[in-house]
């Protein structure tokens, strides 16, 4: 993380290690989301999958570092490339899985797809196609959380592209001016769909942030221990009263903006596999799991058992939307509209 940019208001204990466990957690968020990801590219490729599919692969550090800190009666918005944070915030992958492959038993009852895994139940206020719409939904929840007053907070994950949109500027106002408890996780993965963020993205998107004196930190995306710390303490603070947080996390996307990109692109490219070969080689779970083994926290086994024992778990995953019912699309009336009131 880079020091001194975190604002010194901070009331709350935030360690700056995680545990052995916490960190073994750590890991096997990033995995899940890895071996889920991964299948999703293989069998969209195979043309089982219904509908596009945006990948999360190689920002899994992001995710984890940060829904880490948070419990199911927080919440927190997502984007269209919203696995990552479903999985990472406490969400099912069978459900997750089952609603990719619009199945009944899917979380959304296969209604919504890729781009609107939600479970509010578990504070999961939905991915979402309209880039930099979590932004206001965010805000709007950690409005409600202050009015709760339990300590609850709001985490709005979104990226370099969502940047650009107006209602960052609404909510980075609003939420300063009423000290909401909400985290604004820009996740800066270098492109908008295929446009690189240095043709669309003036300055610095952390200093639109501190424009409002708001704490504003950026961090190493790829390492999941310098996400974690800054969310840490971005979230304590929220809890304790102490207001909005901005943490700009510089990552990359490994896939394409959404699996089948070939087809919109033909021989066009936007990105040389050089670049993307060298942000292999900051590949953050490699990365962690080096750290892991060299710290002694776990060995080299004890991670390939761990990580054979969630790709199981993604199989079965795989398997249960496979064989699950296709969506109901008589639901679509009753699911999107409440039922009238009698008399
Ligand atoms: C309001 C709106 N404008 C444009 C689009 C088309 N669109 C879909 S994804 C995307 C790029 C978003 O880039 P970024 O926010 O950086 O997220 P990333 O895809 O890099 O994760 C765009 C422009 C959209 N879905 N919604």
């Amino acid at each position: 993380m880079t020091t001194g940019q975190l604002g010194e208001t901070s009331a709350s204990q935030h360690a700056t290690e995680p545990t052995p466990e916490e960190a073994l957690r750590l890991y096997e968020t990033m995995v899940l989301i890895r071996g889920v990801e991964e299948r999703l590219r293989d069998d969209s490729a195979a043309g089982k999958l219904p509908g596009a599919v945006h990948l999360y692969i190689g920002e899994e550090a992001v995710a984890a570092g940060v829904c880490a800190h948070l419990s199911a009666r927080d919440y927190a918005t997502s984007t269209h490339r919203g696995h990552g944070h479903f999985l990472a915030k406490g969400g099912d992958v069978r459900a997750m899985m089952a609603e990719i492959w619009a199945k009944r038993e899917g979380i959304c009852r296969g209604m919504g797809g890729s781009m609107h895994v939600a479970d509010t139940s578990k504070g999961i206020l939905g991915a979402n196609g309209i880039v930099g719409a979590g932004l206001s939904i965010s805000t709007g929840a950690a409005f409600g959380a202050k009015l709760d007053g339990d300590g609850k907070v709001s985490v709005c994950f979104f990226g370099d592209g969502a940047s650009n949109q107006g209602a960052l500027m609404e909510c980075l106002n609003i939420s300063t001016l009423w000290q909401l408890p909400v985290i604004f996780v820009c996740e800066n993965n270098g492109f908008s769909e295929f446009t690189p963020a240095a043709e669309v993205t003036a300055g610095r998107i952390a200093d639109r942030a501190r424009a409002f004196k708001m704490p504003a930190a950026e961090v190493d995306g790829n390492d999941v221990t310098d996400v974690w710390r800054a969310a840490g303490e971005a979230i304590g603070r929220a809890r304790d009263g102490g207001g909005p947080s901005f943490i700009e996390a510089r990552t990359y996307r490994i896939q394409g903006h959404f699996e089948f990109e070939a087809i919109v692109l033909g021989t066009g490219r936007y990105r040389a596999d050089a670049e993307i070969d060298a942000w292999r080689q900051q590949d953050p779970i490699a990365r962690y799991r080096a750290q892991l083994v060299a710290a002694g926290t776990a060995s080299a086994a004890d991670l390939d058992a761990l990580e054979a024992d969630v790709l199981s778990r993604v199989e079965d995953a795989v398997a249960y939307a496979e064989a699950g019912q296709p969506a109901d699309p008589e639901l679509a009336e009753t699911l999107m509209f409440a039922p009238e009131e009698e008399g």
